[in-house]
């Protein structure tokens, strides 16, 4: 196979390793804290996780370890959508295990945790992974979306373990998937297994950190590949200047992509779904807020401008949350019923005998293809699938409808003509940052030292991710400690909290503080494509995000 230049330069690039992790194999020890409790619903969880329940936080220190030279059999699973670095986890995964005892077999789920279901698996060599070193995507063994729930997925998962040998599974996976992996753990152990199970936190959504897991990986490449696509579109809207741009954004539920590439590229506006929840800000308010920037920007002859969406902002605006939740109930607990509805008109009626007086009208009054889309299959966790809904076009419509009516009364003087874009697999499988190729090798090397350390139920962590990578503290995190319990599928769940935008965080007030300005005057910044080599300012740089939170 053809490799580019830049690919084959990847290769070569050697990941820098925290100090805790690049002393010699025997001398990472483990240091334990107190007992930990889940972050809400204790009763419940304790008694859903009597075996992996409120275990201590871990931090590797200097000091001797006799375990980890033993021979270990681990498989590994890529989990859900695509980040940035998702190689360099299974990388130094096999680099420790390797470390440890050059007998250790890695073993590749593929296709996502329906590979440990079904018994789909490669074994991992060395000179297969060196094709895979530093780069994006994940293609090595693949992904998908599978959720581990029924009592037989559960069993074959155990029978998959048992047939290849395994010590241990890793999860590398957001929330649901370490959902998962919290569940797995505690059903081996619950069937007398030994077979561990470590997470490592994945997704580019950012939604999937807390005070120890400072972020997930794929968030800092994606980000930066956002970043330089809406710096670039900025760019031709102040040139051609007769242009509005509508750039949707991935990011599922939470607003942390949006956020950090408008701090990046200081757009007229950015939505941010957790202030329009907060505020129940209703869809009439936000067109109104655009169309005043659109309006002022007018006044000063400047018919164009950039306005950030994130995906997941249907499901905040508080008309559209309630609509959406009933649906997904409606789905949920009439999923047979509704599998045999053809087509969008008869699915449409069947929704009209169903749904609130308030949902029905506001259905019926959205667009066709927005309420098509809203009615497309929920992905395997009960979640609508934000991505594949076009809110920048329902705000296009809408506030061109709100335009000519401003226009009609006479206050609007000048010209509005708009383009919709929506990023969002373009920065999934971008090759890693410096910060991700480096971060995310040193949660897979975590993920060794917790296994080869006996520990179960524990998702990888790498923090103090602001300072060099040397400096960086590698750890693990009990996964109970960060679930709750939340509606899915029609009923209650446990399930890992998601991080959404903290309305009282410094990224949140760095960017409160500046728009109304950027609103109004052209403020753009352009940062231009993610650097792999040069000064460490140009290269190895963490996002605003972490560096505002580290700020406090
Ligand atoms: P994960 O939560 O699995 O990391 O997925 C992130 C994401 O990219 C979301 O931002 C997006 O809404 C979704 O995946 C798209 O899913 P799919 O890849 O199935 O189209």
């Amino acid at each position: 196979m053809e490799i580019s230049a830049l690919q084959k330069f990847r290769y070569a690039y050697k990941p820098k390793l925290p100090v805790g992790l690049s002393r010699g194999i025997t001398e990472i020890a483990l240091e334990s804290g107190a007992p930990t409790e889940s972050v809400s619903d204790q009763g419940e969880l304790r008694e859903l996780f009597k075996y992996t329940y409120g275990k201590p936080l871990v931090t590797f220190v200097p000091g001797k370890n006799d375990q980890i030279q033993k021979k270990l059999t681990v498989g590994v699973i890529l989990s859900g959508g695509q980040a940035p670095g998702g190689h360099n986890v299974i990388a130094g995964l096999f680099d420790g295990l390797k470390k440890g005892n050059a007998d250790s077999k890695l073993y590749g789920f593929l296709g996502g945790p329906s590979g440990l279901t079904d018994n789909k698996a490669r074994e991992i060599t060395a000179d297969f992974l060196d094709q895979y070193r530093n780069t994006g995507g994940f293609d090595m063994i693949g992904s998908g979306r599978t959720k581990i729930e029924r009592p037989e997925q559960f069993a074959a998962a155990l029978e998959t373990a048992k047939k290849l040998n395994l010590d241990a599974v890793v999860i590398i996976g957001g929330d649901d998937s370490n959902t998962n992996a919290a569940l797995l753990a505690e059903y081996f152990l619950s069937r007398g297994s030994a077979v561990q199970v470590i997470g490592c936190p994945k997704t580019i959504d950012g939604d999937l950190k807390n005070r120890y897991v400072e972020a997930s990986f794929g968030f800092d490449t994606a980000v930066k590949t956002y970043s330089e696509l809406i710096g670039n579109i900025e760019r031709d809207a102040a040139s051609a200047k007769k242009y509005w741009h509508f750039v949707r954004l991935m990011g599922r539920s939470a607003s942390h992509i949006a956020l950090e590439c408008a701090l990046q590229t200081q757009p007229n506006i950015c939505l941010i779904s957790e202030e329009v929840e907060a505020n129940r800000f209703s869809l009439g308010r936000i067109v109104d807020q655009i169309c005043d920037s659109v309006v002022k920007r007018a006044e000063n002859k400047e018919n164009f401008g950039v306005v950030l969406i994130p995906e997941g902002v249907v499901e905040f605006i508080p008309e559209m949350k309630q609509l959406i939740a009933e649906l997904n109930e409606v789905i949920a607990v009439n999923a047979e019923t509704f599998g045999r509805l053809e087509g969008f008109e008869a699915q449409s009626a069947w929704f009209a005998g169903i749904l609130s007086p308030g949902s029905r009208a506001l259905f019926q009054s959205l667009p066709g293809e927005i309420a098509k889309q809203l009615l497309m299959d929920r992905d395997p966790h009960g979640n609508v699938q934000v991505s594949r809904i076009e809110t920048e076009k329902l705000l296009i419509s809408m506030v061109e409808k709100k335009l000519s009516e401003l226009k009609a009364a006479g206050t609007y003087p000048g010209s509005f003509s708009a383009l919709g874009h929506f990023f969002g697999y373009e920065g999934r499988c971008a090759f890693p940052s410096n910060f991700d190729a480096n971060y995310c090798y040193a949660l897979g090397f975590s993920a060794f030292v917790l296994i080869a350390s006996g520990l179960t139920g524990y998702l990888a962590s790498v923090r103090n991710l602001t300072a060099p990578a040397e400096q960086w503290i590698a750890g693990g995190v009990p996964l109970s400690m960060m679930m709750n319990l939340e509606r899915r599928k029609g009923s209650q769940k446990p399930v890992i909290k998601k991080a959404l935008v903290d309305l009282e965080g410094s990224p949140f007030k760095a960017l409160a503080a500046a728009r109304e300005t950027w609103a109004v005057k052209t403020s753009f910044v352009f940062p231009g494509a993610i650097q792999y080599f040069g000064p460490p300012e140009v290269c190895d740089e963490p996002t605003k995000t972490l560096r505002l939170e580290h700020r406090g």
